[in-house]
């Protein structure tokens, strides 16, 4: 017998997004909604596959329902695999755990959400599948759960859903931790975790999977986003496919620098590079983080005027697609030095270094950068270089741009 099933993770429905609000509000625009439309092709993927069951390894909602709006999203999707005959099996994870939610709906039929005081089991018999499961009460759960799960049923195809953070996962402290080994040893056939955001296949007799997020939510999480679709043939996992669900994409495009002559050289370098992050991005809203490196005797004046330089790589972006936005854009070139002004500029080098090495000069700035502050408008007062130290490295920046020039 074969069959497919859908698993996922980490749809962290109702998301808000506040830093893209302060740093792009027009950015925000195009990502709003975005993790309800991922979720929204999840469910298309699920039926037009014909998936035999949809399973859920926790974090569905982001957070404690503001309202009911974004519980009425998630009840329409499951409405919707009902009706198509597919039942879905959902456990609760750090985010969405039993004890931070405090409102909830009827979930349509053949829908089960596992309880956090014992592990679960689902039976599906029509597959010859049984679904395991538990869920966090608490929003930190930090002791293994694994032996918690009951053994696996004999002559079934058994999966395991758990959100974790598995063993020593690097940046993330340590969710309901386990170890691979514990987890391959366990007897089942197919471990579906949650909670680590970027997809990774960790371990394949037996398949331990973590899906991924289904949507990016900010540019540390770049790049194709998307759910696991399993081919199960005569009860062996016969194949893992990662399916892009994403609605919208974040990007960080690298444009090398090195040997640039003109600015125009770099415009021409960004453009190609957003070509190609755009074609990966098929059609989907897409928010770009530029990192300029490499070595360049533009390097004082790409550092001089930044708001420049983010305004004409916006330009560029716009030649290139309309559904791009320039999220931010970082600067880590390197000078090139040319022979015989640099002897001259060393010397600027070095008043700018003694004037920094100077406590009363830096006292000195950092009083008149607050009365400064005072006088402007909040929007230019927030476009102030922020301490003593940023003011004398732009202003070193701008002079040595207009003697290079
Ligand atoms: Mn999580």
């Amino acid at each position: 017998m074969a069959f497919r099933f859908l698993h996922t993770a980490d749809l962290h429905l109702g998301s808000p997004l506040t830093g893209l609000k302060a740093r792009a509000p027009e950015l925000a625009g195009l990502f709003d909604r975005a993790s309800r439309r991922a979720f929204d092709s999840l469910v298309d993927l699920a039926i037009d596959e014909q998936v035999a069951f949809v399973v859920i390894a926790g974090d569905v909602f982001d957070q404690d329902w503001t309202d009911y709006a974004t519980g009425q999203v998630f009840v329409r999707g499951l409405a919707r695999l009902a009706r198509a005959g597919i039942r879905a099996v959902i456990i609760r994870g750090n985010h969405d755990a039993e004890h931070v939610m405090t409102r909830s709906l009827p979930l349509p039929d053949g829908m089960a959400w596992l309880g956090a005081d014992a592990a679960g089991t689902v039976d599906l018999p029509e597959f010859g599948v049984v679904v395991h499961g538990m869920s966090f009460k608490t929003r930190v759960v930090t002791e293994n759960m694994i032996p918690r799960y009951p053994v696996a049923s004999p002559g079934r195809f058994n999966i395991g859903l758990l959100h974790t953070s598995l063993d020593g996962r690097p940046d993330h402290s340590g969710y309901a931790p386990c170890a691979i080994a514990d987890l391959a040893r366990f007897g089942y056939d197919y471990w579906g975790l949650g909670h680590i955001h970027t997809r990774e296949v960790v371990n394949q007799h037996p398949f331990v999977v973590y899906p991924g997020n289904i949507q990016g939510r900010h540019v540390r999480e770049a790049g194709e986003r998307s759910v696991a679709l399993v081919t199960v043939t005569d009860g062996r996992v016969a194949a893992v496919e990662h399916r892009p669900v994403d609605a919208a994409r974040w990007a960080l495009v690298e444009v090398d620098a090195s040997g640039a002559e003109t600015v125009e050289d770099i415009h021409a370098r960004a453009r190609l590079r957003l070509e190609d992050a755009a074609t990966a991005a098929a059609g989907r809203p897409l928010a770009a983080r530029i990192r300029l490196v490499g070595e360049t005797r533009l390097h004082d004046r790409l550092l001089a005027d930044r708001d420049r330089l983010a305004a004409e790589l916006q330009a560029v972006a716009a030649a290139v697609s309309d559904a791009i936005a320039v999220e931010r854009v970082k600067t880590e070139t390197r000078p090139r030095r040319v022979a015989g002004p640099a002897l001259a500029l060393d010397d600027l080098d070095e008043a700018f270094a003694a004037a920094l090495a100077d406590p009363a000069l830096a006292e000195e700035i950092a009083a008149d950068l607050a009365t400064l502050k005072a006088k402007l408008p909040p929007l230019a007062a927030g476009r102030l270089e922020p301490d003593a130290d940023a003011v004398l490295a732009a202003a070193r920046a701008l002079i040595r741009s207009r003697l290079e020039a």
